[in-house]
């Protein structure tokens, strides 16, 4: 195969900057579908997809042999019925995070990838391919800076959209920490807490945020994850990493200063899509050239359901209150 041929399935935000990408940026591969049941957002993403078919239903792009690999980019609670039928077709698959909404669900999706025989699903936790928390890890393995004791995480949008709700502060935002965190320190998360900070004003009635998220690992670690939705003034997603030896720092914003008038400015992101543009970039690209190769390189179905049965503790610790022990199931060989 010589250029692989992606579905791009939802045309939403995340979907339709995932079709202009491949077709501006990624290398081996172009968008031959889009599968959106939103007419005219289907549409607009065409626009940046020369030739790519139109299909409402991932069954029928499928009955069409549209394509050889799967994008799945729509909101998290539709992944599950694209996903079942990806697999049965046995299609390389990049799906967003989160895998799906509970952990029941994502064990699911692993069974049904294991009866098929073949990794086949690799996980959109792009922090991964971002090259401050690649340094950081590289840092923490080197042990140059000597053992990492904790970490401190902001994690702040400027607002987010009426469909959030309050829930979707651990399902679709602190999950990055989950799995990075996780990521960073080789160790899964053991338990989690959530405290409240005192609640913004600005913050849509039904959200009770900011949050504190503490993810305590098994290896000891703590990660203090502040979680704020409504900072409006930008998106930041920075860390920083205590050590024994030292502190070290990620994601400052950067860029051009500039002093002027008795001010310095500094322009900031105001969405994901900017700050993390680059590890967007090379978490596809990366993809497709281990998918041509008939492999996945990144976060699997297996990481997925890691991060779904921590989310499923931190939503119980978001409103109880209570610390949550995470309860994991027993690793299939099929993932080691
Ligand atoms: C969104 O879905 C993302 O994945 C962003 O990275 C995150 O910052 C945001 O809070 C989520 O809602």
């Amino acid at each position: 195969m010589e250029e692989l041929r992606i579905a791009v399935v939802g045309a939403g935000m995340m979907g339709a900057d995932h079709v202009t990408r491949i077709t501006e940026r990624i290398v081996g591969a172009r968008v031959s579908a889009i599968v959106e049941p939103d007419e005219a957002r289907g549409k607009a993403a065409a626009e940046h997809a020369p030739g790519a078919l139109a299909f409402s239903n991932i069954e029928d792009a499928i009955a069409a042999n549209a394509m050889d690999a799967v994008l799945i980019a729509t909101p998290g609670q539709f992944h599950e019925p694209v996903l079942l039928p990806a697999i049965t077709a046995g299609l390389a698959i990049l799906c967003e995070k989160p895998l799906t909404m509970s952990a029941e669900a994502s064990l699911r999706i692993v069974e049904a990838e294991i009866a098929g025989g073949k990794q086949l699903i690799q996980v959109g936790f792009m922090r991964r391919f971002d090259q401050g928390y690649i340094d950081l890890r590289e840092l923490i393995v080197s042990g140059k800076a000597g053992e990492l004791l904790a970490m401190n995480c902001a994690h702040r949008n400027p607002a987010v959209p009426d469909s959030y709700t309050n829930t979707m502060l651990i399902e679709d935002s602190v999950v990055h920490e989950i799995d990075v965190v996780r990521f960073l320190t080789d160790s899964p998360i053991a338990a989690i807490e959530v405290k409240h900070p005192k609640r913004n004003k600005l913050s849509p009635d039904h959200l009770d945020e900011p949050i504190f998220a503490l993810l305590y690992t098994e290896s000891g670690v703590l990660a203090n994850v502040e979680m704020n939705v409504s900072v409006q003034f930008g998106y930041q997603v920075k860390t920083e990493a205590i050590f024994q030896k030292g502190i070290a720092e990620i994601g400052r914003t950067a860029g051009l200063n500039l002093w002027q008038d008795g001010l310095l400015a500094t322009n900031e992101h105001m969405s994901f899509k900017t700050r993390f543009a680059a590890a967007y970039d090379s978490q596809i690209q990366r993809w497709v050239n281990a998918t041509l190769q008939g492999k996945i390189d990144g976060p699997s179905a297996w990481d997925g359901y890691l991060a779904s049965a921590a989310v499923t503790a931190g939503v119980e610790a978001l409103t109880s209150g209570k610390r949550v022990e995470v309860d994991y199931a027993p690793k299939p060989a099929f993932y080691n």
